[in-house]
């Protein structure tokens, strides 16, 4: 199959399947990223963007939240799937009003979304109105003014504003001050499905919700866990920080249960040995667990140092910071004290030895850090997981000192910096005190709704108004089915978008497209000029992006205007904010977030220093831990793992190495070996036979949950070295089986790597499909 992004759509029978690889990036990864470029936007607005990818002054990366280098940066500083967030971004095709008057809804409802996005960028913005079969164009006035009627036809809790974590700091400032503005808390973003677990174990225990590491502490550290993470494609540049704390004589453990190309081997595109050596070898040690059998493992690894401690005491607990900085060590060793091993083996999948091989890694160690991702926060016991990961963190003392740390692997480029804006639906009282003093508003103390809920709501007839900023929330969430019907019955939903997408077409009654500025455009169009956006990698630096192309469309606008003219439309000219000296000169809205948020003092001055600043990390920088008790918590959480019932298999859905969530790049798994089609399901040889199938029978999936069924047909069954009882299919195609109640308890992310699923022979067309 071609490298190329081809822009017909997908024909599920080409399907092709080979072996898996053992290696990540390394020439045919440069290779790739070069032919996606050029296919989409030339050769020199590839180069051009590429150059300025993560380099002082210039774009950030809108593929990964992943840290740039404080030190020095080599020229090329992206990776494969970098590349190809930019080629999709930078690309020369286009959405024009003459493809709207040529394509109707009806015709767009069949499309695929690799269809959708690979029609090139929105370049007017678009209504659509009850009784019309297409989108037209609208003028930027009438359609604020639109957005303006509507929202004041109704109450500010049945509006809602959705982010996703593309988003700069400075848009979504002022997009949750206008969400507040109006009164309304309703600030679900995709957080909720991705780490929201990570911040709700993170908080209690240890008062911050972030991780506590540098990009200098994976170099330096002793010891890195990467737990429930597939680096080699969706944080391809955590390779060279793996590999550079290999070179610095430091071991990796990787838990995983898909032997992930990039989790072993790692050729390293910036260098000539990458390119055409071997590489270097990254885990040390492989755990291939069952899916959802870390928090069995982590007991297990936390029973041993304990005992290893009690052998030869002093070598494994670090009293000293202990006794300092936690409470409820006592509590937790006393649940350690015994450990069921049978149960444990059937939890994880593991042997005691390889438990024990590890535990041992991690006594030996004395500065290590467990790096995380998806495969921990979409369960329903996530949040204890998690807990279990900062009980044996606390433990060995591995806050505060160099090499050391817990590292959720944040996903989105710009997510952390979302939230740390305000965009959350859960605002604690000081951040709105805050507000209201710097804006002279009232914001609204109820909490409100996050993303399950807001499906929730959508289908109880609740939300009048959806604005969604970036994002494609039809396709993200559970029960797409349903939630697609549901979204239809939305009064007007409002998409910022840079491309067309699935949630575009399954549109409010009315529905507006506005097209924006994406991260390698040049933002230029102000009274004082150019101007630079902000965002917060996964490690909390704050510093510059700003794009340089010129935008495909003279009719774009960038967000933050998007956002002020919204809020002037709907709170009058008269409002006691100025949105349009913000959105005339972006260093006013800093100057004002450095007067709410906490650690942006100065932000204007500090962010145009060489490598922008880094936030305040208490457990990091000082040893402290803001929680409630004042100290870092050791927590207690019963043994829990998915057990599904007979006859099913526990189903995790993942990202191709071909995607960026619900935007397809092509159709290539490389690493996995799976290319031209999509629907697939991986699943052990034996699984497949027990079953009474045979490799790639097409299949109907059926998945189950509170004794509700849900069902998504004609998926191949593909043979794959998973574990006995997991199966894996790809996000989103597998989200029609998500029934919307399976979320992680304290959290309420969406269950996406937890469902209970049956397959049954595909029944041809015409058996009705299952409620
Ligand atoms: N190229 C590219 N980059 C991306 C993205 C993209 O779509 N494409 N998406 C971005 C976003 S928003 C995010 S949140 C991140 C996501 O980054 P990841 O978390 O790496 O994303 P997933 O593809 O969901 O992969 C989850 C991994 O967890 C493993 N896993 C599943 N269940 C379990 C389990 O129970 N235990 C353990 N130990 N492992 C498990 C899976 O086998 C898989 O390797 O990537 C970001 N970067
Ligand atoms: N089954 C299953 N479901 C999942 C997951 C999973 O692992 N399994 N992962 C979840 C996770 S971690 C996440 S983060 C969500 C992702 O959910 P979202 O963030 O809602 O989805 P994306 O696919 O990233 O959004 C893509 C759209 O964003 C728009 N866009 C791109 N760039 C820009 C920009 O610069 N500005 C604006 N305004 N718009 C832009 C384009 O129109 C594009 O169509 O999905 C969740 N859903
Ligand atoms: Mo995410």
């Amino acid at each position: 199959m071609t490298r190329r992004a081809p822009i017909e759509d997908i024909n599920e029978n080409n399907l092709r399947v080979t072996k898996p690889k053992k290696s990540a990036a390394g020439l045919e990864a440069v290779v790739v990223a070069l032919e996606r470029g050029v296919a989409q936007a030339g050769v020199t607005r590839t180069a051009r963007a590429l150059l300025r990818l993560n380099q002082r002054d210039g774009t950030d990366c809108p593929g990964c939240a992943w840290p740039e280098s404080q030190g020095h940066r080599k020229t090329a500083e992206f990776c494969e799937n970098g590349a190809k967030a930019v080629a999709e971004e930078s690309t020369l095709r286009t959405v024009t009003p003459a493809f709207w008057a040529e394509h109707g809804i009806e015709e767009l409802a069949t499309k695929t979304e690799y269809w959708l996005g690979n029609q090139g960028r929105i370049t007017h913005p678009v209504v659509i109105r009850p009784g019309d079969t297409h989108y037209s164009q609208i003028s930027w006035n009438d359609a604020f003014e639109l957005i303006g009627e509507q929202i004041r036809a109704t109450t500010p809790d049945r509006t809602v504003f959705y982010t996703s974590g593309r988003t700069a700091n400075e848009s979504a400032f002022l997009y949750q001050l206008f969400a507040r503005s109006i009164g309304t808390n309703n600030l679900p973003d995709c957080s909720n499905m991705c780490h929201e677990s990570s911040g709700s174990a993170l908080n209690p225990t240890i008062g911050i919700g972030k991780g506590t590491v540098s990009l200098e502490d994976i170099h330096h550290a002793q010891l890195i866990l990467v737990v429930g993470q597939n680096p080699g494609t969706n944080h391809p540049r955590m390779l060279s920080a793996l590999k550079e704390c290999k070179d610095n004589g430091g071991r990796v453990v990787a838990v995983n249960p898909l032997p992930e190309a990039g989790l072993f081997n790692f050729k390293d595109p910036q260098s000539v040995s990458g390119l055409i050596g071997d590489g270097t070898a990254l885990a040390d040690e492989y755990l291939q667990i069952k899916v959802g059998g870390d928090l069995a493992l982590f007991q297990a690894l936390g029973h041993l140092l304990l005992e290893e401690e009690e052998r030869v005491p002093g070598s494994v607990v670090d009293a000293e910071f202990v006794a300092a900085n936690t409470q409820g060590i006592e509590d937790y060793r006393a649940a350690r004290k015994t450990i069921d091993w049978a149960e444990t083996e059937k939890a994880t999948g593991l042997t005691v030895l390889q438990i024990s091989t590890v535990a041992r890694m991690l006594a030996d160690s004395h500065a290590t850090i467990i790096c995380w991702a998806l495969g921990l926060t979409q369960q329903p016991h996530s949040v204890n997981t998690l807990k279990e990961i900062i009980n044996l963190l606390l433990l060995q003392g591995n806050f505060g000192k160099p090499g050391a740390g817990a590292c959720p692997v944040r996903g989105h480029s710009n997510v952390q910096g979302d939230r740390t804006m305000g965009v959350w639906e859960k605002p604690k009282e000081p951040m709105l005190a805050a507000l209201d003093a710097e804006f002279g508003i009232e914001s609204p103390r109820e909490h409100g709704l996050d993303s399950v809920d807001t499906v929730e709501a959508f289908e109880n007839d609740d939300v009048d108004v959806f604005i969604s900023m970036g994002g494609n929330f039809a396709l993200a969430c559970s029960d797409t089915e349903a939630l697609e019907a549901a979204m239809q019955r939305v009064g007007l939903t409002v998409h910022v978008s840079t491309k067309p997408n699935r949630s575009h077409i399954m549109h409010g009654r009315i529905s507006l497209i506005l097209p924006t500025l994406g991260r390698t455009d040049t933002d230029d169009k102000h009274p004082g000029g150019r101007q630079v956006l902000s965002i917060e990698d996964s490690m909390s630096v704050v510093r510059t992006t700003q794009g340089r192309l010129d935008p495909v469309s003279e009719h774009l606008l960038a967000e933050p205007v998007i956002v002020a003219r919204m809020a002037s439309a709907t709170l009058g000219a008269d409002h006691v904010i100025d949105w349009k000296a913000m959105a005339d000169d972006y260093d006013v809205i800093r100057d004002r977030i450095s007067r709410v948020i906490p650690g942006f003092d100065d932000f204007n001055t500090r962010l145009k220093t060489k490598n922008g600043f880094v936030l305040p990390n208490p457990p990091r920088d000082t040893r402290s831990f803001a929680t409630d008790i004042g100290r870092a918590r050791f927590t207690v959480s019963p043994l829990e793992y998915l057990t599904p019932p007979p006859g099913h298999l526990i189903l995790q859905t993942m990202r191709s190495h071909d995607q960026y969530n619900t935007t397809f790049y092509g159709l290539d798994d490389r690493y996995r070996g799976i290319s031209g089609g999509r629907r697939v399901i991986l699943i052990h040889e034996d699984d497949v036979t027990e079953l009474g199938f045979t490799d790639r029978d097409m299949v109907d999936v059926i998945s189950t949950f509170r004794g509700e069924e849900r069902r998504a047909n004609e998926f191949r069954l593909v043979v794959y070295p998973t574990p006995r009882g997991c199966a894996a299919a790809y996000f989103p195609e597998a989200n029609a089986l998500m029934h919307r109640e399976l979320v992680a308890r304290e959290s309420n992310t969406p269950g996406y790597k937890a469902m209970a699923v049956r397959f049954i022979a595909h029944e041809p067309a015409g058996v009705p499909q299952l409620g």
